[in-house]
């Protein structure tokens, strides 16, 4: 079936037509996963214009919140398909930073991707970074940060993960880190903007 309407909503923030296509889609009992598939697409579309500087954070924000229209109907349908996520993911931003813009981004991109996600949100210490990822066992932990007066805390945030004997890959970014930075810091990764990020954690996912 072709769900390409779908994707074109999600891509313009349509979020009346995503939820009237979702629903009808579900009425005539298409493939959950394909249509979860068609609005990753959009989101993935959005991803792309974002780092382009085609589109900026405004019409990122409309099309995730289409996003998360459609996601409210399919959801119930694809636990049901006993389709969940198949890898979670912990982000929050660390501990006196209250930043949480550019971090919300990612989380939204995070759940287009159709990865589960964990807000920790904001000023949030190394040691809860520890115990949410022994409570959830994430396929990756994310790291923001927008004070270089906060950053060391991410370095301080690795430590902790890895003095607890734990081995989550750990993805950073926030406008002062810089690729150098994560990898003076021993994280896993660096992603300059939320679709970057994306891109990424499906690389080290598939790595
Ligand atoms: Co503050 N603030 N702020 N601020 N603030 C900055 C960051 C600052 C650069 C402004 C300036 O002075 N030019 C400056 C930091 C200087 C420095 O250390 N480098 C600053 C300061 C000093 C402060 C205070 C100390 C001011 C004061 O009170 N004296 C204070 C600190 C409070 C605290 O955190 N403890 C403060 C407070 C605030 C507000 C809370 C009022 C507010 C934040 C509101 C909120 O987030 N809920 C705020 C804001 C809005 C800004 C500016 C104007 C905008 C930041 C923003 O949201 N950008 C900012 C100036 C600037 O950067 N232009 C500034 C938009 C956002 C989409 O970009 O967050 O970079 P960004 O996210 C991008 C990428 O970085 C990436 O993807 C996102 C989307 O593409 N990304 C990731 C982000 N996180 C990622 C994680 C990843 C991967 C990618 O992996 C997990």
């Amino acid at each position: 079936m072709d769900h390409s309407d779908l994707t074109n909503a999600i891509i313009k923030g349509k979020r009346k037509d995503a939820k009237k296509l979702v629903s009808e889609a579900i009425d005539e009992k298409q493939a959950p996963e394909e249509i979860l598939g068609a609005m990753v697409g959009g989101m993935d579309v959005v991803g792309e214009r974002f780092k382009n500087n085609e589109i900026f954070v405004p019409e990122m924000l409309i099309a995730a919140r289409a996003m998360k229209t459609g996601m409210d109907l399919l959801e119930p349908v694809l636990t049901e398909a006993g389709l969940q996520p198949e890898h979670k993911a912990i982000v929050g931003t660390v501990k006196g930073d209250l930043h949480d813009i550019g971090k919300n981004l990612v989380v939204m991109m995070f759940k287009g991707a159709n990865l589960d996600v964990i807000d920790l949100g904001t000023d949030v210490a190394p040691e809860a970074f520890v115990e949410a990822i022994k409570e959830h066992n994430p396929t990756i932990v994310g790291l923001s940060a927008l004070l270089t007066t906060t950053m060391p805390m991410m370095e301080a945030t690795i430590t902790a993960i890895r003095d607890a004997g734990l081995d989550t890959k750990v993805l950073v970014g926030g406008a002062p880190v810089t690729a150098d930075y994560a990898d003076s810091i021993g994280a896993n990764g660096y992603a300059d903007d939320a679709a970057t990020a994306v891109t990424l954690v499906r690389e080290l996912i598939s790595a």
